[in-house]
């Protein structure tokens, strides 16, 4: 597959009379294919679930997450402790390997927002940023759904 992609751009340049061949690495960044915020009850902090991708080649890791609509977010992951009861625990750093995907889902990793603006609509998106010790900040979006719409969108 790399490779593939390899001789496609090495074609790509000659056919443009000796373009610069772009390296594999640089051919996608890290970022997240989807984002879902839950709004929650009020009073009550939000989750939020991406699914973060790595499509380098070279290993990364999250470190931080804040919404431009919320005091505060933090990266959590949900374990179950064995007796029917669930503990969430901080994740400080998050590594993300070369060409792979976090997936953030109900009753795992997750990212708990902390005061978040009420005006914030089902439909609406709001605007995230993900820290990454690699790739640096990455602002993206996330479509903001309600509890209803968890079990259709999040638990498929
Ligand atoms: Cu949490």
């Amino acid at each position: 597959m790399k490779r593939r992609i390899g001789i496609a751009l090495a074609a790509a340049a000659a056919a443009f009379g000796g373009c610069r061949v772009v390296p594999v690495d640089q051919t996608g960044t890290v970022g997240w294919t989807r984002g879902y915020l839950v709004k929650p009850a009020a009073g009550s902090p939000a989750a939020l679930y991406l699914w973060i991708t790595n499509p380098t080649a070279h290993g990364d890791t999250a470190t931080a997450v804040r919404l431009a609509a919320a005091d505060s977010a933090q990266i959590h992951r949900t374990m179950a402790m064995g007796n029917g009861m669930e503990h969430m625990t901080p994740v400080v750093a998050l590594p993300i390997p070369a060409h792979d995907t976090a997936r953030f889902a109900p009753g795992g990793l997750h990212v708990m927002v902390f005061g978040l603006d009420s005006a914030l609509a089902r439909g609406d998106s709001a605007q995230v940023t993900v820290t990454f010790a690699r790739a640096g900040d990455v602002t993206g979006w996330a479509h903001v759904i309600t509890y209803a719409d968890v079990d259709s969108l999040l638990l498929r």
